[in-house]
């Protein structure tokens, strides 16, 4: 990319994309479009053709979804399938009809992973068993934008990309208790039982196993793909580290210096049991990739959403 080139964001208004965005705007890129779902629905396959056909963006980063935790996913089911999958082949197909320059940067997800697998898992993991429950249609979605990806760049020469991020948090998150994800649920959780002192409710046994990867991390990588890598093969993005539930809960307890009675609602699933990601490939691209430590991520985004310093109680 150069500093003038035709840069679209879909999904900057989210928590990845908004990090993409203040990251592109760091690195001095100043040709952003970021239109936000009411002026481009990427649900409208008119709408979408008309954006490509007009703009002709030279790079196009697709983090736009329907997102949520796991009981989010789990109501939903159908509606996270249909959403993510109408997307994701909305915007290839305007590609190839309109735009066939356009590189596409398209973010999966780590759950279209079969449910058990060695640890960490690697990239060759994908379609090798059945999937979780809890979020098989966001895994299935997701999966079958990567075969997308794959196949518009096969039969069309498309120069599409794949990136498979772990579990995030960060800056601009979304702190939906019942729906969100597991990590801004525990923030959230504990902010307000350190205002109200009261017990936390936390979902399951405790004993699951997570990554956790600050946007801002996550952000670098995209765009550093973007730069410099140009091949069909999915490439994960994750710490290479994980911790328990319970593990996660400690850590909050000292950083956030609020330790009350916790229940755990075991009528909540737990989900897949572990999913460390193998970064070995990311590595080989990108040598530096060096995600930060989740005590440090997590003062960040303390800051960052909930206005914390030092003198509110943030370790
Ligand atoms: O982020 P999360 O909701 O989904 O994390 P996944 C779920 C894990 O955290 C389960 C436990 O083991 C839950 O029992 N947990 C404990 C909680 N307390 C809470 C809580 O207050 N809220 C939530 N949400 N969980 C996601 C997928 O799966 O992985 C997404 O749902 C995406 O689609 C993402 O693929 C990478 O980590 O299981």
């Amino acid at each position: 990319m150069q500093t003038d080139s035709k840069i679209s964001v879909f999904g900057g208004t989210g928590l990845v994309g908004s990090s993409i965005i203040r990251e592109l705007k760091k690195q001095g890129y100043l040709n952003i479009d970021a239109p936000r779902s009411n002026e481009l629905n990427l649900l409208d396959k008119l709408q979408v053709d008309e954006y490509f056909k007009t703009k002709e963006p030279e790079f196009v980063f697709m983090v736009a979804g329907l997102v949520g935790g796991i009981y989010g996913n789990s109501k939903r089911p159908a509606d996270f399938l249909y959403q993510n999958s109408i997307m994701i082949l909305n915007i290839l197909e305007a590609i190839k009809n309109f735009s066939p320059k356009t590189k596409i940067l398209f973010t999966g997800s780590t759950c279209i992973y079969p449910k058990e697998n060695p640890q960490p898992i690697n990239e060759d993991r994908f379609m090798a068993g059945r999937l979780e429950e809890t979020n098989k249609g966001y895994a299935v979605a997701k999966g079958l934008g990567v075969v997308a990806c794959q196949l518009y760049r096969q039969q069309y020469n498309i120069n599409a990309i794949a990136l498979m991020p772990t579990n995030m948090y960060g800056p601009n998150d979304t702190y939906d208790l019942e729906n969100g994800h597991m990590i801004p649920s525990l923030i959230k959780k504990f902010v307000e039982a350190k205002k109200n002192k009261s017990p936390l409710t936390f979902w399951g046994t405790g004993t699951p196993r997570r990554e956790a990867l600050y946007v801002d991390d996550t952000a670098d990588a995209c765009i550093y793909l973007m730069n410099n890598y140009n091949e069909a093969e999915i490439v994960n993005i994750g710490t290479g580290f994980d911790y328990s539930i319970k593990e996660f809960i400690t850590i909050l307890e000292e950083v956030i210096d609020y330790k009350g009675e916790i229940i755990w609602d075991t009528t909540k699933p737990d989900g897949t049991l572990e999913k460390r990601t193998d970064i070995t490939r990311l590595k080989s691209i990108m040598p530096d990739f060096s995600p930060r430590s989740f005590k440090d991520g997590l003062r960040e985004t303390l800051k960052a959403d909930f206005g914390w310093e030092e003198e509110n109680g943030v370790k």
